[in-house]
């Protein structure tokens, strides 16, 4: 007997050929957390009740994988609402950075902030993630940059997967900003003389650096990236957002799970990422946020076969986004990415981007039961509507998300 039976349900598997893999009049089956039955009802072995404890109608409606948000910087300390608005009556970044604002105030605002109170802060942008059906969230240190505050976020990061049925992954971005009373090179060091006690901590699933003129440079970032194989850390790498530093290509050679933003990437990063099997994830929120206007090599990575992720960039500058939904919208809109295309960037390549495609990301047998149940006619929907949430509830390893908040 299996946990739970979902039937009349349209399955968008994301597996498979056709589209959105959809199972039309599907069902499937929960067993210890995960799916143990997915496929049309009528070839059900036999009759639904005889087959599982328990049965659930779901009415004709959607279900898709839970959704996986791959590209986050959660955790931090303060907002930059100020810089914002100073920003609008056209002031500099000089002005802004004299005026307290910038990253440099993010990182001032997470030093002095206790894990408790960056856990706080985070804990309704994460909430209102979940609300739309986020069931995996990656989650980046790099407002401390240093170690006692980088491995403070890590802990808060970790505690939110702890705490709420949401899997957390965790990445190090020591290498995500230069500290005013340092230079890139020395601080690219002290990030390499971090590594072995990050990964020793066991907090970080991932390293992560930001290849830029304004941040480091590609050698300063490999020497990172050095440091984090000699680790066995996989890595990935905020590439070629504002200019392109060959950060495609470099994230490539060190096999990474993700390239991210990807905006000035030409044509031989692309191919470097084919061939790896990196995957590209692009950032709209930021896009829009920056008024970006140079488009990431879409048609490139298409007929590449890069596969291509979706993700907020949640962070409390260029990108304080947390809805998942609105990427999704922005992904299509701004990228001309198709329906399917945003959505398998949310789920199947979302997955894949966190090394977490053997167990998430598309509704098969065998993979962690992470399901979103939606009201909607057509799973086009999700991404065609702008500020409208129909997630009528969400599995978190076959447990409906507000009961295992209860637990
Ligand atoms: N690229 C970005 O857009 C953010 N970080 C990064 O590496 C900006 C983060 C911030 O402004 O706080
Ligand atoms: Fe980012």
């Amino acid at each position: 007997m299996w946990d739970h039976l979902y039937r009349d349900g349209r399955l968008a598997t994301m597996a498979g050929t056709d589209p959105y893999g959809a199972i039309d009049g599907g069902a499937l089956a929960v067993e210890g957390g995960r799916l143990a039955w997915v496929g049309p009802e009528s070839e059900l072995p036999r009759p639904a009740e005889t087959l599982a404890r328990t049965v659930s109608d779901l009415g004709g409606r959607w279900v898709t994988p839970g959704l996986i948000d791959c590209h986050t910087h959660l955790v931090y300390g303060g907002n930059r609402a100020a810089e914002f608005e100073l920003r609008l009556k056209g002031a500099s970044y000089e002005e802004i950075a004299r005026a307290g604002g910038g990253i440099i105030s993010t990182v001032e605002a997470t030093r002095q902030a206790d894990e408790e109170s960056l856990f706080q802060a985070a804990l309704p942008r994460l909430a209102a993630l979940m609300a739309e059906g986020v069931t995996t969230i990656e989650i980046k240190s790099g407002y401390g940059l240093n170690l006692e505050h980088e491995l403070k976020q890590l802990r808060v990061a970790r505690q939110l997967g702890a705490v709420l049925p949401v899997t957390v992954k965790t990445t190090f971005l020591g290498a995500h900003a230069v500290p005013p009373d340092s230079d890139a090179e020395a601080y690219g060091e002290a990030v390499v003389a971090m590594m072995p006690e990050v990964a020793a901590s066991g907090l970080a699933d991932a390293v992560d650096a930001f290849c830029e003129s304004i941040a480091f440079s590609p050698e300063q970032t490999a020497r990172v990236f050095q440091a984090a194989r000699h680790h066995r850390l996989p890595v990935k790498l905020h590439a070629d957002q504002l200019s392109d530093l060959g950060g495609a290509a470099l994230a490539a050679r060190f096999g990474a799970l993700s390239a991210d933003h990807l905006e000035y990437t030409s044509e031989d990063g692309v191919a470097a990422m084919a061939e790896a099997g990196t995957v590209a994830v692009l950032l709209p929120g930021a896009f829009y946020v920056l008024r970006e206007t140079k488009l990431p090599p879409i048609e490139s990575f298409r007929s590449n076969g890069v596969p291509i992720a979706l993700a907020t960039d949640s962070n409390p500058g260029s990108a304080p986004v947390t809805s998942l939904l609105l990427m999704l919208s922005m992904g299509c809109t701004f990228f001309r990415l198709t329906p399917e295309e945003a959505l398998a960037g949310v789920t199947r390549h979302a997955a894949k981007a966190l090394g977490l495609q053997d167990s998430h990301g598309t509704l098969e047998v065998g993979k962690v039961a992470d399901l979103c149940v939606w009201d909607i006619e057509t799973p086009a929907e999700l991404a065609y509507r702008v500020g409208y949430n129909p997630l009528a509830f969400a599995l978190k390893a076959g447990v409906p998300i507000s009961e295992a908040h209860r637990v």
